[in-house]
């Protein structure tokens, strides 16, 4: 499915909710997570609708190359490649997925814990 209009971050793509673009590729867009967990909190999302990056994996391998090579241009675009950064994506509802739309944090500017959950 191409955009689902109950989708939050398909409406986003679509214009229909405003959005601060970090990033956006023909394929992606990356901007600033609504509810930021650290000082840079980026997601990084396909523009068709894909539930999770499993399915991305699934059915496009070479866009999930592209999400991933998109969080590192994120942090390279904000100044934070080089001090470091997470990328986290959740996985169904036990992964701790809440937007059922494809979407790669992209979190830096603070010393991440190393607890993973
Ligand atoms: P999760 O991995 O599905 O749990 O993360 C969803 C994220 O989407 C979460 O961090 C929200 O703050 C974020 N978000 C957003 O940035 N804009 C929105 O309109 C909605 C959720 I709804």
């Amino acid at each position: 499915m191409a955009s689902d209009a109950d989708c939050v971050f398909c409406r986003i793509v679509a214009g229909g909710i405003p959005a601060e673009v970090v990033r956006e590729t023909e394929r992606t867009l990356a901007f600033p997570d609504v509810s930021p967990q650290a000082p840079v909190h980026v997601l990084v999302i396909p523009k068709d609708h894909r539930a999770d990056l499993d399915a991305v994996v699934a059915d496009d391998p070479e866009l999930a190359g592209e999400l991933l090579r998109e969080c590192a241009a994120v942090a390279d675009h904000l100044g934070v490649r080089e001090a470091g950064y997470r990328v986290v994506t959740n996985i169904g509802a036990q992964g701790g997925q809440g937007v059922f739309h494809c979407h790669l944090h992209v979190l830096a500017g603070r010393q991440m814990s190393d607890a993973l959950g």
